[in-house]
């Protein structure tokens, strides 16, 4: 059986990073993120906008690099459209937010959508499912299984 989730928030500050492009999701997202950052009692959280989700990773490094945040949680929509630019967006962002959390050792969590319509983006943003409180939970968990492994 695995170990049950330390799901406790109450040590931890968290740097939430949220992408302004396909804001009508990535503010869903966000709502998701801060209700779960409430529910698990995080000692303090700190929001950032950056224009989309391809500058992610650099605000997600210069807050891992502070030395401030247990943490960084990254938000963002990319939705397919005629091109494919949104596939650029979506690898770049999804492995520039990795390289980050594995070069700083500050888990960064890719709360990010990659969908083919507003609707599977909606559906993921919601109460019943949202990508934004699953991150801050994945963040809270990893940050402190870190946290354990260090003392
Ligand atoms: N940014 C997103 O967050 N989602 C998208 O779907 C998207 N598309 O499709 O273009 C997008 N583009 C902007 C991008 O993230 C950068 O802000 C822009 O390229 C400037 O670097």
């Amino acid at each position: 059986m695995p170990d049950e989730p330390d799901l406790d928030g109450a040590a931890l500050s968290l740097g939430i990073v949220a992408a302004r492009f396909n804001e009508e999701i990535t503010s869903r997202l966000l709502a998701g993120a801060l209700d779960a950052v409430k529910r698990h009692q995080a000692r303090e959280h700190a929001v950032f906008w950056v224009p989309g989700s391809f500058e992610l990773p650099v605000l997600a490094k210069h807050l891992a690099e502070s030395g401030h945040y247990d943490a960084i949680i990254c938000l963002g929509a990319v939705i397919r459209h005629e091109t494919d630019h949104y596939l650029h967006i979506a690898t770049q962002a999804a492995a520039g937010i990795q390289r980050v959390a594995l070069d700083t050792g500050v888990p960064c969590l890719f709360g990010v959508l990659t969908c083919d319509t507003d609707q599977q983006a909606l559906a993921r943003s919601g109460d019943a499912r949202n990508v934004g409180s699953e991150a801050v939970r994945s963040a809270i968990e990893t940050a402190n299984l870190l946290r354990s492994l260090r003392a």
